[in-house]
């Protein structure tokens, strides 16, 4: 992964058909996502399996690493470049057995101290939120934003952290002034009328900060 990587857009399921995966898909390449991950909280494997191949390739000419939601068996069949997991998933050594070497393993974290704990357990990068309440992880409560600078400091400094949860454009600069540097956006940019401007308008956002 490159370290640069500001942007990280997830293609979910229960946002976008399996219709329109890859029209979606490369509308976020080309509006500027410098990571995609497939996510798919309540699809048959086989679904999945099957919209990740359709992704792949997409990723891969875009030279964006294609990231798996769970499955890290599937990951590791796919050929996928990493895989996340959340913190009910089991271990980085679990996931790292399963997937192989040099691949990205990512971790959901909830906390500041979870941060901490991905950062010392050997993670990749880490997704941080949900920092508002959201429907696309509907019964979590939102973290706010007074712990980004200190999460940025301790763990961002070493590994990428992205801000997730609730995030849109519309309220992208108070999440960019409290000192998140790298964010995931999901249902905001798969349900704007244009994808790709909108992915692009945040990619450019985030460039300039
Ligand atoms: N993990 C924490 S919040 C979240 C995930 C997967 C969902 C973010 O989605 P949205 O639509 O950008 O709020
Ligand atoms: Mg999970």
């Amino acid at each position: 992964m490159t370290t640069d990587a500001r942007l990280y857009c997830i293609l979910d399921l229960g946002y976008t058909a399996e219709a329109d995966a890859v029209t979606v898909t490369a509308s976020l390449l080309e509006g500027g996502a410098d990571l995609l991950q497939l996510r798919a909280k309540h699809h048959d494997i086989a679904i999945i399996r099957r919209v990740a191949e359709s992704l792949i390739p997409l990723c891969r000419a875009a030279g964006v690493p294609f990231i798996l939601n769970d499955h890290p068996a599937l990951a590791a069949e796919l050929g996928a470049d990493g895989v996340h997991v959340g913190q009910d998933d089991g271990s980085l050594a679990e996931a790292r057995e399963i997937i192989g070497p040099g691949k990205i393993i990512g971790r959901s974290t909830h906390s500041l101290e979870q941060a901490r704990a991905a950062l010392a357990e050997g993670f990749d990068y880490i997704g941080f939120g949900p920092l508002f309440p959201t429907p696309t992880k509907a019964g979590r409560p939102g973290i706010g934003l007074d712990d980004i600078a200190v999460m940025e400091q301790d763990v961002g400094s070493s590994i990428p952290a992205f801000c997730i949860g609730g995030i849109k454009r519309a309220n992208l600069h108070p999440v960019l002034a409290a000192g998140a540097r790298r964010i995931v956006i999901v249902s905001d940019l798969l349900t704007a009328a244009d994808v790709c401007a909108a992915t692009r308008e945040v990619a450019v956002a985030l460039r300039s900060c």
